[in-house]
């Protein structure tokens, strides 16, 4: 396998020294599997346990730091991150296959968080109330919730990180980052900056390896007070009843089914640029991603056609290839679950449009086409997330139809209209079962400065990003006395 030209050899990162590994795994580029993006170092249980209780000796210092401190090391983060944004995006398109203005977007973001965090740090908010008792003040203060775990996914590997570690750091938490073993560069290489920032050692630390090992062993260890996740619904299952047998805090992201309802009067282009960029940009891979379709009886045939036409326009190849508009599926693994969900949707007797299938480029990757369905709510191609580049289109009589095929999901993170009707935008955003709405926009891209989350099999616990935030990574006390 060859090289890739700047190839980092990611270590460990605990109690702010830089250590190897027990074994080391490799990640390798989606666009190009013949090229190593990584040679990284894989923890075992007693390295995770390491930096856990590196962690846990940093925090009595570093939970009473002052909020400049903490504001001025996040503020340095983020500056870092958005001057070093073009080559940070490259690591990221090589290493988890988005294209790169995409990746460059999305390590932008990062940088965006980390300064955003650096302001919240100086306003973290608190309560002096009126006592029932005569001669009693009160007061409500929030303080850092400990130590915490954060475990992240590869999808994002970069603004995933970022909205967890911001928080966790700006309200007086120490860390411990586990990211996903397909990105372990991009980890390592938001390490190697948080590590320049000035915290004192044990702050923060980075362990890489297995969600089995390392991720679980972060689950499970009585010092880890709070739990940060994203990524499956079993695994997040998991991690929240031994969180919750153990006392834990937990919060978790998890995935979706997430409903793009099309109405008849809906401008028919946007619509259809709402539904490409929410369905297919990323490969589809986001939690976020408009996986169905629902779309009027009265534009459905005009939608689905006009739809079609831009995937087989879509240019799909390379991450690094200018022009590029989807990139490779992120691995093997991912690939076969895809193709597999297309052999369900043909068997269960959806209708194919278009895609789905492997396609071959001037280098070796995983690559595939973009693919859509005419779908019934029963199917599971309807129900079930694939977290690939595969959408269905589900015919619905009227708005009130609309909305509650859109509800008829176990998941609940966001939901998307396009419609001219402010009756029915109003009502929409009133009355779908989920975290976040958009309308007239694609339901993947949010801003990052308020809340992310969703509800149902979505997620629980407290929401992530914005001022919200501090619910999760603090904890409240209230005080009270005799004047
Ligand atoms: O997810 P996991 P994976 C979905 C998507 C994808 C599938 C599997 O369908 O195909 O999940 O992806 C860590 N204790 N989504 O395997 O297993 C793991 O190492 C503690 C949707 O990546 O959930 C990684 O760091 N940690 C989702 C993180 O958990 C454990 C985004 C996520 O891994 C662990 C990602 C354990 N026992 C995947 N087991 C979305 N909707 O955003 C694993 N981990």
């Amino acid at each position: 396998m060859k090289r890739g030209d700047s190839q980092p050899t990611p270590r460990h990162y605990i109690n702010g020294r830089w250590v190897s590994g027990s074994t080391t795994g490799t990640s390798i580029n989606p666009s190009d599997t013949r090229e190593v993006v990584a040679e990284y170092a894989r923890a075992d249980r007693n390295q995770a346990e390491e930096a856990i209780r590196a962690a846990a000796d940093a925090l009595p210092s570093w939970s009473l730091s002052t909020p400049q401190r903490r504001a001025d090391a996040l503020d340095q983060i983020g500056s870092e991150i958005l001057a070093r944004k073009d080559e940070l995006g490259t690591l990221l398109a090589r290493e988890e296959g988005k294209t790169l203005p995409e990746a460059v977007g999305e390590v932008a973001r990062a940088g965006q968080i980390f300064k955003f965090f650096a302001g919240e740090a100086l306003r973290v908010p608190g309560d002096t109330i009126a006592s029932v008792r005569p001669g009693v003040q009160v007061d409500v203060t929030r303080e850092p919730v400990g130590v915490v775990g954060l475990i992240t996914p590869w999808n994002f590997p970069f603004a995933i990180p970022a909205w967890k570690i911001a928080p966790a750091l700006a309200y007086g938490n120490t860390v411990v980052f586990k990211p996903a073993e397909l990105v372990p560069a991009c980890g390592w290489a938001l390490t190697d900056i948080v590590s320049r920032c000035g915290l004192p050692a044990g702050v923060f630390n980075l362990v890489m390896g297995s969600g089995r090992e390392v991720g679980q062993t972060l689950v499970d260890h009585p010092l880890v007070n709070a739990l940060s996740f994203t990524g499956s619904v079993p695994t997040g299952e998991r991690i929240l009843q031994a969180a919750s047998a153990r006392r834990a805090k937990a919060q978790l992201e998890m995935g979706g089914k997430n409903p793009l309802v099309v109405l008849a009067d809906a401008d028919l282009e946007q619509a259809v640029d709402c539904a490409l960029q929410g369905a297919y940009f990323s490969t589809g891979q986001r939690c976020t991603a408009s996986s169905r379709l629902i779309v009027e009886a009265k534009v459905h045939d005009a939608f689905v056609a006009r739809l079609r036409q831009r995937l087989v326009d879509l240019k799909v190849g390379h991450a690094l290839e200018r022009g590029i508009e989807m990139g490779p599926v992120v691995d093997k693994n991912q690939l076969d679950q895809d193709l597999a969900y297309i052999e369900i949707a043909r068997n269960e007797g959806a209708e194919h449009v278009w895609g789905g299938e492997r396609l071959q480029r001037a280098t070796p990757g995983h690559y595939m086409s973009p693919a859509l369905f005419l779908a019934r709510p029963e199917h599971r191609i309807a129900r079930e997330e694939v977290f690939g580049p595969v959408a269905c289109v589900l015919r619905a009589d009227d708005y009130d139809h609309a909305l509650a095929l859109a509800n008829d999901t176990p998941f609940g993170l966001c939901a998307g209209l396009c419609t001219t009707s402010l009756k029915h935008a109003m009502h929409f955003k009133r009355h779908a079962d989920v975290g976040m709405t958009m309308v007239n926009l694609p339901t993947a891209g949010v801003d990052f400065h308020v809340p992310f989350g969703g509800r149902k099999a979505s997620s629980h616990g407290a929401r992530e990003q914005g001022r919200y935030a501090v619910e999760f990574f603090t904890t409240v006390k209230t005080g009270y006395m005799l004047a």
